[in-house]
């Protein structure tokens, strides 16, 4: 593909247990362009973010690197890299889910920013609450 027909897209998550929220956003940003980069949460950027995952870093790039929209994933250990990646990535679009909505708009300057519904019902934080539900109902019987 010649460069200028090139069209990235970048956007950042923690993506601990990959779900079908996660897919969809992820397919939806790459279907605005050619190529989709990700900025994943390190663990330790985790911490900042007041959120433990339960999949560590290592496998949470492993499963976002072998999702068919994913084109590069590297690591975001920080709240105020994304101007530099946007640059260093050559992005055009920078995608982010709409609880997000509003900010990260200083982006605009560097590249369109696009903030996608979110997929309602499913979560990271749901899917832990529903095994914490089972595993109760599991010592209860
Ligand atoms: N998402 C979604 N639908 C869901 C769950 C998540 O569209 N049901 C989107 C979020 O809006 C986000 C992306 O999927 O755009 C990744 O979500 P998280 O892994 O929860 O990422 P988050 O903790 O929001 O980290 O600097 C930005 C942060 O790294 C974003």
């Amino acid at each position: 593909m010649t460069a200028q027909a090139q069209r990235t897209v970048l956007t950042y998550g923690t993506f601990d247990l990959f779900h079908p929220g996660h897919v969809q956003l992820l397919k939806r940003a790459r279907a605005l362009g050619t190529r989709l980069v990700v900025g994943l949460s390190t663990d330790e950027f985790n911490a900042l973010k007041g959120k433990k995952s339960v999949m560590c870093y290592e496998d949470r790039k492993a499963v976002l690197e072998a999702c068919r929209y994913v084109d590069e994933v590297f690591a975001e250990d920080d709240w105020d890299q994304k101007v530099a990646d946007a640059i260093r990535t050559g992005a055009d679009v920078f995608v982010m889910g709409d609880d997000w909505l509003g900010k990260f708009d200083f982006m605009g300057e560097h590249c369109q920013v696009v903030y996608l519904a979110r997929t309602p019902e499913v979560s990271s934080t749901e899917i832990k609450q529903r095994m914490r539900d089972e595993r109760t109902a599991l010592t209860l019987v």
